[in-house]
């Protein structure tokens, strides 16, 4: 049996801390908080103590505490707490966000130091004033900056492949919790969006409550944001960072309805609602209903199916023309992670790399592939042990070797080549001729020339590729200023192929790039770049990018099979 003891527990608390913002000690503030204990012990449930009149007996509860639960139990609200609410400034409730930052300390910061919101907190911080305010000292305040910063950690947006790792583990994790069924990741996790804002978890059990308790005991919370009967929020400590990831319990009836509006995005979300209005339905969270009738709602077929739309695949539902392409059913095909023949940019022992040759190749038959495309670094990148001549040549000679010890699977014979500060290619052309790929990239000079520099890349009889064309890094660093448009121009003159470098700080192209390649008749190749064996696996996150800018099968180089691949580069 589900009950709400906990869900009004925290409400308490919050009471408790704005009272305590604005300067009430005592009793008061202790009742609240003296409650909201005793509620989150209590093994019976409020609705049914409220029910036989047995509430306010309970020790801690006392008739006050007890008309409150009433009223919510009744209406859903507390007026008091609305009250509370009303008067403590925006910006000093959202400190109460911060991990180990209570009400009380937050009023004498108030009061004392004009604290107004966290900027503030953070300048009476540096200044070292808080430090000294009564009651503080070294090491509350250390406290209080540790908490500060796990807060804005986890505000910022993290890069996909966090997001996915975390969501995993926390879906392993979930599989163990009692009557759970069906588990799914949603929001822009699920779109495969480069970066996330939060983790939406989304799963079906009998008893919602019981799941979201084991749910919020995830070894690694560090804070409990809420905890109700059908949601969940924590705040998480992985050696990827602090990360909030909500859950979700939605009725099995509803899975498909839940999951479709959990997805998102909004704006497809939208389109939709106006699809249902048009037809005198109404949609929502629970399942699409005519009247007081659910007509559908356990499945996402049956819901979309009701617009006589096709289930799209996550990354296409960004209202961007894909609602109005399927109702005349002109939505195009998208490639498949099945579609992928091989993986176009991997680094090995030779320049940077860890892996041999000879593991290179086993990692691409255990994957499936048909080819690996060998593509390490050229002499100029020092750095990374790049390629001389007399070495590449080396290297030529023994993946031919490797080849002829090999079936139904090539490694390519490839150059990740330096594009030089005067556009010029690093190797000489007898030694690219020798080469099944040739993939170029700028790795230093980012400031110089570079969208001249590229195209002269393009107009290389011996060039194929350019490789991760913007240099951007998500996590921290503005690609090189050039100029996308031109160099699109450029490839779509001279034949030439543009990389999707897979890595997940990468995924450059980006999907708008992609798209405009695409409109232009670009061709992409999907690398990984990878330089270890667990890299092979961004091909995940390139294809969910090739996804989001509706690259079909046709568009990606690597779907095709080797000799068709061979003869396409060979043409180039
Ligand atoms: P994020 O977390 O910023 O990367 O982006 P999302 O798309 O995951 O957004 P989030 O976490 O705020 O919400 C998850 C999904 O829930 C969102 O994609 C669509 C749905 N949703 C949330 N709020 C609204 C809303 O106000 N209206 C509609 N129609 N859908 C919403
Ligand atoms: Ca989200
Ligand atoms: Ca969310
Ligand atoms: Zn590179």
């Amino acid at each position: 049996m589900e009950n709400r003891n906990k869900e009004i527990a925290r409400i308490f608390y919050r009471i408790a801390d704005a009272l305590e913002i604005k300067g009430e000690t005592g009793f008061k503030v202790i009742a609240y908080q003296k409650a909201a204990r005793v509620l989150e012990d209590l093994t019976q449930d409020v609705a049914e103590l409220v029910a036989s009149g047995k509430l306010a007996d309970i020790p801690g509860i006392g008739k006050g505490m007890a008309e409150k639960i009433e009223e919510y139990l009744k209406t859903g609200k507390i007026k008091r707490y609305e009250e509370v609410m009303k008067d403590v400034p925006e910006g000093l409730l959202q400190l109460l966000e911060i991990p180990g930052l209570g009400g009380k300390t937050i009023h004498l910061m108030h009061k004392e130091l004009k604290v107004q919101n966290l900027e503030d907190l953070k300048r009476v911080i540096e200044n070292g004033s808080l430090e000294k305010l009564h009651g503080m000292g070294k090491k509350k305040v250390e406290n209080i900056k540790k908490g500060i910063e796990l807060f804005e950690h986890a505000q910022e947006r993290m890069p996909i492949y966090e997001a996915m790792t975390i969501a995993e583990e926390v879906i392993e994790y979930l599989k163990g919790a009692p009557s759970i069924s069906h588990i799914s990741t949603a929001g822009s996790l699920r779109r495969m969006k480069e970066t996330v804002g939060d983790i939406d978890i989304l799963a079906t059990g009998k008893d919602g409550q019981k799941i979201i308790q084991y749910f919020v005991k995830h070894p690694k919370t560090i804070q409990v944001l809420a905890e109700g009967e059908t949601k969940g929020s924590i705040l998480l400590e992985t050696e990827l960072g602090e990360r909030q990831v909500d859950l979700r319990i939605v009725e099995e009836d509803s899975y498909g309805a839940a999951l479709q509006y959990f997805t998102g995005s909004k704006a497809h979300n939208i389109k939709l609602r106006g699809l249902a209005k048009d037809k005198g339905l109404k949609i929502s969270e629970y399942g699409v209903f005519r009247g007081e009738k659910k007509i559908a709602g356990k499945t996402e077929e049956e819901v979309y199916g009701v617009f006589g739309l096709p289930v799209f695949p996550p990354e296409m539902r960004e209202d961007r023309g894909e609602i109005e392409l399927a109702l005349q059913g002109k939505l195009p095909q998208i490639i498949e992670p099945r579609d992928i023949k091989g993986d176009l940019h991997v680094h090995s022992n030779w320049s940077d790399g860890v892996l041999t040759l000879e593991e290179l190749a086993e990692h691409g038959q255990k994957l499936g592939y048909s080819y690996l495309a060998v593509c390490d670094h050229s002499q100029a990148a020092k750095y990374a042990h790049g390629l001389s001549p007399e070495r590449l040549e080396e290297q030529i000679k023994e993946i031919d070797k490797i080849n002829k010890k090999l079936k139904n699977f090539r490694l390519l014979k490839g150059i990740e080549v330096d594009i030089l500060a005067d556009g010029s290619i690093d190797l000489p052309d007898a030694l690219l001729k020798k080469l099944d790929i040739v993939v170029a990239s700028i790795h230093s000079g980012f400031k110089k020339n570079v969208t001249e520099r590229i195209i002269s890349a393009l107009k290389h009889p011996l060039v194929d590729i350019i490789g991760h064309l913007t240099g951007r890094l998500i996590s921290g660093r503005e690609g090189y200023e050039v100029n996308i448009d031109k160099v699109i121009e450029a490839a779509a003159e001279y034949g030439k192929i543009l990389e999707l470098n897979a890595y997940y700080d990468r995924l450059d192209l980006d999907e708008f790039n992609l798209k405009k390649a695409k409109e232009k008749g670009v061709l992409i190749s999907i690398g990984t770049d990878t330089h270890y064996a667990h890299g092979f696996a961004m091909m995940r996150f390139g294809l969910g990018i090739a996804r989001r800018a509706w690259l079909s099968k046709e568009d990606v180089i690597n779907t095709l099979p080797l000799d068709k691949l061979l003869k396409l580069l060979s043409s180039l």
